[in-house]
C-alpha cells in the first residue's frame, strides 16, 4: 500500500494513520467527525494493510493502532469496477452523495451544499471548473483507475485543509513515486488494468509504469475511458450520456535523506462528453498541468511547498444525435497556485500548522458568432472577459493533547479574494438581441473589481471517555466567496442564461455583481462507540447543523413561454440540519471466513430561512446495507442501497420529486499475489429508478419536442462489471 503524502502532512494525525490502515483496522481515533471523515485506499495490491517500504518517502506519524481481527475490505475497489468517475469512489462515505453532470464527471454534494461549496484538491492541487456548466469538474482530470487514495471531510474541515469553501474537503491523489528498496540496485514496476461494464459497453483501460533508483523514480500513469450512453431499468436509452476521455502522467521523484521532491506533469484530453441535464454538451477539454511537490524535515519540524498550475481549452457544442444542435461556445482557463505548509511541534502536547497559499485563476468565456445565423451574430458573444479570481490565504492551527483524554484543535484562517473582470458584449444581431445589447451596457458601466476579505474558525475538541466510546464536538466558521460565474454572468435574453448554470435544471442564471461571500457556522457532534476489543462492533453517529449567512442561492426573475425559469443569484440566508449514522458488526470468524454487516444512514433537511423553500439538490432519506464476507483470496459483498422518496424539492428550480428506490449489487473480488479479478453487478432486479439529484433530462425532453417541463434523469439498470487488474 502507498501513502499519499499530501494527506499525511497536514492532516490531522488520525487523518493520516486512517489512510495508512483504513483496510487493515478500525481507525478509531480520527478527528474530522468521523463517521463522515473516510479515507479509502484503491491500489492496494492487498488487504492486510502492509506498508510497502518503497514509499515516496512521506513519514507518517507514529499512532499506535489498534489491529482489527475483522478485515476491512475496501469496497472502493469495488467501485472501481463499476464506473471510471472518480466521485463514485465516495459512494460508502456518509454524508456526501453525487449529482448528475457528464458520464464522467459527477458532482459532489456534502451535506446538502454542492460542487464549488465543496473544497476539491487531486495531488494537492486546485483547479476551477472553466465552464459556465461545470463540466470540467477538479475530479474529472483523474480516472478512479488511476486514484491511488481519496479523502473526505464533511462539516467540522480543519483550517488547515479547508479555505474558500463551506461544505467539506475532498482529497483525491495518485500513485506517489515508488524508490527502490533496500538491497535493491533499479525497481521497476507496471500495472494493467482493464473493464468493462455492459450497461454502456463502458471500457476503462489503464497503465502504470515505474523506473527508480533509491534516489530517483520516473513513472507513467494512463488511462482512457470510453462508454456510450446507459440504458435505464426499462430498457430505453437515456440519452446524451455518452463519453471519451484519456489522461496521462508522468512523475518523478528524487528523493534525499531528510527531503522527497515530486513532480508531476499530465495532459487531459476530452474528445466528447454528452451531458443529459445540460442544454449543451462537451466536444473538447484539452488541459495541460504541472504539480511540483517539496517537503523535508528540520529541526523546527517539517516543510511543505507547492507550486502547480493547469491551462485548459474547453469546448462547447453537439457531437451526438442524440442531443442535435448548432452554436459554438468556448473557454480558456488558467490555474496557477503555490502551498506552504509548516508543521513545528512545539512540545509533546502540542502541535503548530501554519500555512500560505496563493490561488489564482484567470478565465475567458466567449460563444463565437455563427454563419448565418439570425440571432447568434454578427459579433463574438463575450460572457466572461478576461475573469480573474486571485485567492491568498494564511493560516495558523493548534492541536493539543490536553492530557489522556481531551484533544483540541482551535485554526484561524484568513482567504482575501480579490475578483475583476473586463468589458462584454453580446451577439449584436439588433432587434432580436435588444435584451443582451442593453444588459452589456448596464454590465459595462459598473464597476466589477470586488475584494472580500473571509475570515475562517475552527474549534474542535474529542474526548476519549474510555477504549469503548470517544466524543468529538466543534464548530466552525467557514466562508466561500462567489465563482465567476455567480458574479459576472451578465446576458439577459433566454439563450444566453440558458447557458449559464451547473444544476441540470434547464433554467436559466444571471450573476450578480454585489453577491456577497457565503458564511457557514456549522456545529456538529460525533459520537462513537465500541467494543472494548474494538473487533465485533461499532456504532457512530453525527448530528449537524449549519446556518448560512448569505447563502448563494437564486431569486426568479422570469418564467419563460415553455415554463422554465430565468433566475438570478441573490444571497439568502439557509439553515441545514442532519444525521448521519455507521455502525458495523462482526457476524462471524470461522472456516467460512470472516464476515461482517455493515450499516450507513443519511438524513438531511435543508431550507432557506425567508420563504422556508427547500434548499436545491437535499438528497431524501438514504441507507446502505451490506454484507461483506473475506475468505483466503475472496471478498464477497451484497448491498442494498436504499433512496427515500424526494418530496423536498425547490419550487423555484421547477425540481421533480422522485419516489424512492431499493437497489441490490453484488461485488465479488479476487486478489491473487499480481492478479486481481473483480465482479459486479449493479441494480441487480434491473429496477427502474429517478436520480435524486439527477436534475432533469434535457436531451429526452428536447427529442420529444420539448413539450411541458422535463422530468427527472433516470438511472443506470442492470450492469454486469468485470475488471482485471495486473502488476509486474
Ligand atoms: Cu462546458
Amino acid at each position: 500500500m502507498r501513502v499519499q503524502h499530501k494527506q499525511t502532512d497536514f492532516a490531522l494525525e488520525p487523518l493520516a494513520l486512517a489512510l495508512a490502515f483504513a483496510l487493515a483496522a478500525n481507525s478509531h481515533a480520527a478527528w474530522a467527525q468521523t463517521p463522515e471523515e473516510n479515507i479509502v485506499m484503491a491500489q492496494n495490491e492487498n488487504t492486510s494493510g502492509e506498508t510497502k517500504a518503497a514509499d515516496d518517502g512521506a513519514k507518517l506519524p507514529e499512532v499506535t493502532v489498534t489491529a482489527s481481527p475483522i478485515k476491512q475490505p475496501d469496497s472502493t475497489i469495488f467501485r472501481r469496477v463499476d464506473s471510471n468517475d472518480v466521485a463514485s469512489l465516495l459512494a460508502d462515505t456518509p454524508g456526501v452523495s453525487l449529482y448528475t453532470n457528464g458520464g464522467a464527471s459527477s458532482l459532489p454534494v456534502i451535506h446538502g451544499m454542492n460542487d464549488d461549496r465543496v473544497k476539491v484538491v487531486v495531488d494537492g492541487m486546485q483547479r476551477t471548473s472553466a465552464c459556465a456548466n461545470h463540466m470540467n469538474p477538479p475530479m474529472s482530470y483523474i480516472s478512479s483507475a488511476s486514484v491511488s487514495g481519496i479523502s473526505l471531510i464533511a462539516g467540522l474541515t480543519p483550517v488547515s485543509m479547508g479555505g474558500d469553501s463551506i461544505a467539506g474537503t475532498i482529497s483525491a491523489a495518485s500513485a506517489p513515486p515508488v524508490f527502490a528498496g533496500s538491497g535493491e540496485e533499479m525497481h521497476t514496476e507496471g500495472s494493467i488494468g482493464a473493464a468493462y461494464r455492459s450497461i454502456n459497453s463502458g471500457s476503462s483501460l489503464s497503465a502504470s509504469a515505474t523506473v527508480a533508483s533509491k534516489a530517483v523514480s520516473l513513472g507513467y500513469d494512463g488511462s482512457v475511458d470510453k462508454a456510450s450512453s446507459y440504458k435505464d431499468g426499462k430498457g430505453n436509452l437515456v440519452r446524451d450520456t455518452l463519453y471519451e476521455t484519456r489522461n496521462n502522467q508522468l512523475t518523478l521523484g528524487i528523493k534525499g535523506d531528510e527531503s522527497t521532491f515530486v513532480i508531476k506533469a499530465g495532459q487531459q484530453s476530452i474528445p466528447y462528453q454528452g451531458f443529459v441535464n445540460q442544454y449543451m454538451d462537451m466536444v473538447g477539454n484539452d488541459a495541460n498541468y504541472i504539480n511540483a511537490n517539496y517537503q523535508s524535515d528540520y529541526a523546527w519540524g517539517r516543510l511543505d511547498a507547492r507550486i502547480y498550475g493547469q491551462d485548459t481549452n474547453h469546448t462547447m457544442g453537439f457531437f451526438t444525435s442524440e442531443k442535435p444542435g448548432t452554436m459554438p461556445m468556448n473557454t480558456h482557463g488558467k490555474d496557477v497556485g503555490y502551498d506552504l505548509h509548516a508543521e513545528i511541534p512545539l512540545s509533546q502536547q502540542n502541535t503548530l500548522r501554519l500555512g500560505n497559499e496563493y490561488h489564482s485563476f484567470k478565465l475567458d468565456d466567449w460563444w463565437p458568432a455563427l454563419p448565418m445565423s439570425m440571432m447568434m451574430g454578427p459579433n463574438t458573444y463575450e460572457n466572461i472577459n478576461n475573469g480573474k479570481r486571485d485567492r491568498f490565504s494564511l493560516y495558523a492551527e493548534m492541536e493539543s493533547k490536553l492530557d489522556l483524554r481531551w484533544t483540541s484543535l482551535l485554526g484561524i484562517r484568513s482567504d482575501n479574494v480579490k475578483m475583476d473582470t473586463g468589458t462584454v458584449q453580446g451577439y449584436g444581431c439588433g432587434m432580436m438581441c435588444a435584451a443582451d445589447t442593453a444588459a452589456a451596457a448596464a454590465f459595462n458601466a459598473q464597476s466589477r473589481a470586488r475584494a472580500d476579505n473571509n475570515i475562517d474558525v475552527t474549534a474542535l475538541a474529542r474526548y476519549e471517555a474510555n477504549q469503548g466510546s470517544t466524543y468529538e464536538f466543534g464548530y466552525s466558521r467557514k466562508t466561500r466567496s462567489p465563482n465567476l460565474y455567480e458574479r459576472y454572468s451578465w446576458g439577459r435574453s433566454q439563450m444566453a442564461m440558458d447557458m449559464i448554470g451547473w444544476f441540470g435544471d434547464a433554467n436559466g442564471y444571471v450573476g450578480n455583481i454585489n453577491l456577497k461571500p457565503e458564511v457557514a457556522n456549522t456545529l456538529s457532534a460525533t459520537a462513537k462507540w465500541n467494543d472494548i476489543a474494538q473487533k465485533d462492533w461499532k456504532f457512530a453517529v453525527t448530528p449537524y447543523y449549519t446556518y448560512v449567512k448569505d447563502y448563494i442561492g437564486v431569486n426568479k426573475i422570469a418564467t419563460n413561454a415553455n415554463g422554465t425559469a430565468q433566475l438570478q443569484f441573490i444571497n439568502h440566508d439557509a439553515n441545514i440540519y442532519g444525521l448521519d449514522i455507521t455502525s458495523n458488526a462482526g457476524l462471524w470468524d470461522n472456516s467460512h471466513g470472516v464476515g461482517q454487516v455493515k450499516a450507513l444512514i443519511g438524513w438531511m433537511h435543508g431550507t432557506r430561512t425567508d420563504t422556508g423553500a427547500s434548499l436545491y439538490h437535499t438528497m431524501p432519506l438514504n441507507a446502505r446495507l451490506s454484507l461483506e464476507q473475506n475468505l483466503s483470496a475472496w471478498t464477497n459483498q451484497v448491498e442494498l442501497q436504499l433512496l427515500g422518496r424526494k418530496s423536498s424539492v425547490d419550487p423555484l428550480r421547477n425540481e421533480p420529486a422522485t419516489p424512492g428506490y431499493s437497489l441490490f449489487n453484488l461485488h465479488t473480488d479476487y486478489q491473487m499475489k499480481n492478479v486481481r479479478l473483480d465482479l459486479g453487478v449493479t441494480n441487480l432486479f434491473n429496477k427502474y429508478y429517478s436520480l435524486p439529484l439527477g436534475g432533469v433530462d434535457i436531451a429526452d425532453w428536447e427529442a420529444n419536442g420539448s413539450v411541458g417541463l422535463p422530468g427527472a434523469v433516470a438511472g443506470a439498470g442492470r450492469s454486469l462489471n468485470v475488471g482485471a487488474t495486473v502488476k509486474f
